[in-house]
């Protein structure tokens, strides 16, 4: 057995912003008080990854070990842990549920203030030191620093599912797919017959895609200036593709023509601000929503104050809105029911060595969801 001891295993080590990733040995300590060592068996790739990776701002968080949308195997529990035991099939989320705190106690929100979401912070909370190291050197974790064999996160971020369902599709549900459906189900809640503009056609606008014709929206306007993805729109749902470098005058104000004023729900899936800015103006006023899902790091958005004195709206929302312990083993209950589907979006399939090749293909937006297989 492993419990108690360190663990030496294989890790795709990020040595520098941008850097290509050395799989390698790396030691993983056992989980202390009120941690998990987990045996990840399957990450896909998110475009978070790939924004902290690329932050050369961030410079000083490297070596790092990247990862968050994975699904695994409990190996270990610290002490204190009663819930979680060695063999629970888990999904480490990036975001936290304590259970205790004012935002765990309310139906508004799946904030957690004790355990949030923590990009930034390169080892665990309780003494600030990561898991990892090479040959004792110390490797700074990210999320739940899924691109390795084993990892050690907090229990908050920890969610026993059901162990009947495949990890090899439901690692899906850590990330962008759920924060596509949880948008339109729990933040929209639109009506059938809405009017809907997506921005942004990867994994989280198409799950927005999909989940909108399911609510019965009666048109939805997919945005993107990658040419190929108007036919792989469509495969998801979209009534109509703009690629805003190809028409001859702004987005919105083309949106805007087609729905006679604007739609009733603009998502921004891309994280720019200016796209942001751009979903606003495509609403229709009186009730237009637009909602946030991207990911801007402290970027600011500047928006017309008059329009939302006509009734318009933007909102935003981290992972669809859903509570990690509370709502997701419902939603892999859902994907065993066929409630909910995720294969569509597993573009790739990889062996975790192959990592570099999966985020090339992720760079050049031409996968969705790469799963890689440990
Ligand atoms: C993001 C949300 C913003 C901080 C980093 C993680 N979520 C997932 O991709
Ligand atoms: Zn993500």
């Amino acid at each position: 057995t492993t419990i108690g001891k360190v663990i030496t295993c294989k890790a795709a080590v990020a040595w520098e912003p941008k850097g290509e990733f050395v799989v390698q040995d790396v030691q993983v300590e056992p989980p202390h008080a009120m941690e998990v060592r987990i045996k990840v068996t399957h990450s896909s790739l998110c475009r978070s990854d790939v924004f902290f990776w690329a932050n050369e701002s961030l410079a000083h968080t490297f070596p790092r070990i990247f990862g968050h949308e994975a699904a695994g195997i409990v190996e270990s529990v610290g002490e204190g842990i009663t819930d979680l035991r060695p063999g629970d099939h888990v999904l480490p989320i990036f975001t936290g549920e304590c259970r205790e705190c004012k935002y765990c106690a309310s139906p508004k929100t799946n904030l957690c203030s004790k355990f949030g979401v923590a990009s930034l912070e390169t080892g665990m909370k309780s003494d600030g030191k990561s898991r990892f190291s090479v040959q004792g050197k110390p490797i700074s974790r990210f999320l739940g620093s899924t691109f390795s064999e084993y990892t050690v996160v907090e229990y908050a971020y920890v969610v026993k599912i059901n162990p009947a369902a495949p990890l090899d599709k439901v690692c899906l549900l850590g990330c962008g797919v759920t924060a596509g459906i949880g948008a339109v189900r729990k933040i929209a809640q639109m009506e059938a017959g809405a009017t809907v503009a997506v921005f942004g056609l990867g994994t989280v606008g198409l799950a927005v895609v999909k989940e909108a014709k399911l609510q019965g929206a009666s048109r939805i306007i997919g945005v993107d200036n990658k040419a190929s993805k108007a036919d792989e729109g469509k495969r998801f749902g979209i009534t109509d593709f703009l690629n805003p470098d190809t028409l001859n005058k702004p987005v919105d104000e083309e949106i805007r023509e087609l729905t006679e004023g604007g739609v009733d729900f603009a998502f921004e899936c891309v994280g720019n601000p200016n796209v942001m800015a751009t979903a606003f103006e495509s609403c229709q006023d009186g009730w237009g929503t637009t909602i946030v899902i991207g990911v801007a790091g402290r970027a600011t958005v500047t928006i017309p104050t008059r329009y939302l004195l006509s009734g318009r709206c933007m909102k935003g929302t981290l992972y669809g809105g859903y509570k990690p312990k509370t709502d997701v083993p419902e939603l892999v209950e859902q994907y065993l029911r066929k409630d909910l589907d995720v294969e569509e979006f597993i573009t790739h399939n990889l062996p975790f060595t192959r990592i570099n090749e999966a985020f090339k293909l992720l760079l050049a937006g031409d996968s969705l969801r790469t799963v890689l297989h440990f």
